[in-house]
């Protein structure tokens, strides 16, 4: 696969240039893994670390290599893992600053176009929107507004003024990507291999327009719970996909974070992403307190958990906080 099709133009060939003397390789990272990354090369997709250099010198988390960035790395002269030296500087930077998280988060880099994502049947809320759009306004990528699932209604539609009162000028299209429904009018975004991140609530269809707009089923989808219509937190990484017509998607977890302020309050109640991510620890009874492997702690350290979250979840569970003495 070409660089070109990764995104990269006469912009990161310039600003590359000060490392080909360092005798390092351009790549875009493609994965954020707990222990690694995965990078994209001209070459192949490889797992990469990240220079002590690079950690010492980052201010905060998000100066840190993420989905999304370019970056100069030394490949292993045998099968290990290449380190990241260098990432170069960003176009554009999603990043979220939630209550809860100690530092901000970045969630994608060097992206072009924000499809926020929302679905017919009753996950729009105006509120979460404009917080939304206030994360994309901030990041430097355009803002698009995709009404998911046009075969449940047109409601959201009906309260078109609600929508173009968050922003006259944010374009908004309605889709139905189950059955390929309206995804023409997409394909202008991705043009001149641009990135285009989704983010939306958990079950809106995230994945499963990105399987659409990829042509092939990269991403798992689940139903959306049968008693009250919210998604299951499917989606757990970050991750920046090719397409093979040209640009590339980051597909995104539903972010928990920006929800948590919703007037209901639901979604403090639930915690079935937490009990996702404990089905990834090393231990079966693991409490995620300082057991190796934990998933849950893990994802907390990454940003990807807020950790007020997780002390709720312990509080209710009856895990280590609780019994701490
Ligand atoms: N009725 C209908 N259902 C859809 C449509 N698009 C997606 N879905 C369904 O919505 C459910 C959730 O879809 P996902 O793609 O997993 O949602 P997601 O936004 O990626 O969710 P997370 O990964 O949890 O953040 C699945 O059962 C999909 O089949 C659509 O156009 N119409
Ligand atoms: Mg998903
Ligand atoms: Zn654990």
């Amino acid at each position: 696969m070409s660089l070109e099709t990764l995104g990269w133009n006469g912009r990161w060939r310039e600003l590359f240039e000060v490392h080909i003397s360092e005798g390092l390789v351009p790549a875009r990272v493609v994965g954020e893994h707990r222990s690694h990354f995965r990078i994209a090369t001209e070459r192949a997709e490889l797992s990469a670390g990240t220079a002590g250099r690079l950690r010492n010198a980052a201010s905060q988390r998000s100066d840190l290599p993420g989905v999304g960035d370019f970056v100069a790395v030394s490949l292993s002269k045998g099968d290990g893992p290449a380190t990241i030296e260098a990432v170069l500087p960003r176009t554009s930077a999603l990043i979220r600053k939630a209550s809860g998280t100690p530092e901000p988060q970045l969630l994608a880099a060097n992206v072009d176009v924000v499809f926020i994502v929302t679905a017919q049947g009753g996950d729009f809320n105006l509120q979460r929107m404009k917080r939304y759009l206030a994360l994309v306004q901030q990041s430097g990528a355009a803002p698009v507004i995709v009404v998911n699932k046009s075969d449940l209604g047109d409601e959201i539609i009906g309260l078109g003024g609600a929508i173009a009162g968050i922003g006259p000028e944010v374009p908004t299209h309605a889709i139905g990507a189950r059955a390929s429904d309206g995804l023409r009018v997409l394909e202008q975004y991705f043009q001149g291999n641009r990135t285009v991140a989704f983010v939306g609530s958990s079950g809106v269809g995230k994945s499963t327009l990105t399987n659409k707009l990829l042509g092939r089923d990269a991403q798992a989808t689940q139903e959306v719970r049968s008693y009250d219509g919210r998604g299951r937190h499917t989606t757990t990484f970050r991750q920046l996909l090719v397409r093979p017509q040209g640009g590339a998607i980051v597909d995104t977890p539903g972010l928990r974070g920006l929800e948590l302020w919703n007037a209901d309050g639901a979604d403090e109640r639930d915690f079935d992403d937490i009990e996702r991510l404990a089905t990834q620890c090393r231990f079966r009874n693991c409490r995620h307190g300082t057991e190796p492997g934990c998933a849950v702690r893990s994802a907390t350290a990454l940003g990807d958990l807020e950790a007020e979250r997780l002390a709720d979840y312990l509080a209710h569970s009856g895990g280590p906080t609780r019994n701490a003495r």
